[in-house]
């Protein structure tokens, strides 16, 4: 319960810190931006808000000046739902990546952040 507390403090003083020193998205031309864009179709991240992993992916995503689709597990059953049997595991951050009807699930913020760099590289 004091775990829980004192969790949810740190996670929420670390969006806060997000928030005040967010680094500026990249600027595109709109034709650059909907090509980059497109890149990023069917892909979905499996998030919460204070959860430290989930912040700095989030803060890339932003960098990126792109959007992906956030799904929050503590807000919808059904997305913690679809993590679990989906991806195996409760655990975020985690990409869904849909391709052609095929779907993988990608743990790690890390390996997630260097696979959109990848993705608005390309
Ligand atoms: N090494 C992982 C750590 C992710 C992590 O620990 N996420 C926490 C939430 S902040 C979690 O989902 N824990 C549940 C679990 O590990 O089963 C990453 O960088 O993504």
């Amino acid at each position: 319960m004091l775990l829980k507390l004192v969790r949810n403090a740190l996670g929420n003083v670390i969006v806060f810190v997000d928030w005040v020193s967010r680094p500026k998205s990249i600027q595109r031309s709109p034709t650059e931006q909907i090509r980059v864009q497109s890149a990023f179709d069917g892909l979905s991240l499996y998030q919460f808000r204070a959860c430290p992993f989930c912040v700095k992916t989030r803060r890339a995503i932003h960098a990126l000046g792109v959007d992906v689709e956030l799904r929050d597990i503590n807000k919808e059953i059904k997305h913690r739902e679809e993590l679990q049997e989906g991806g195996g595991r409760v655990k975020v951050p985690c990409l869904r990546i849909e391709n052609n009807n095929e779907v993988t699930w990608m743990y790690e913020s890390s390996e997630i952040i260097e696979h959109l760099q990848q993705r608005a590289n390309a």
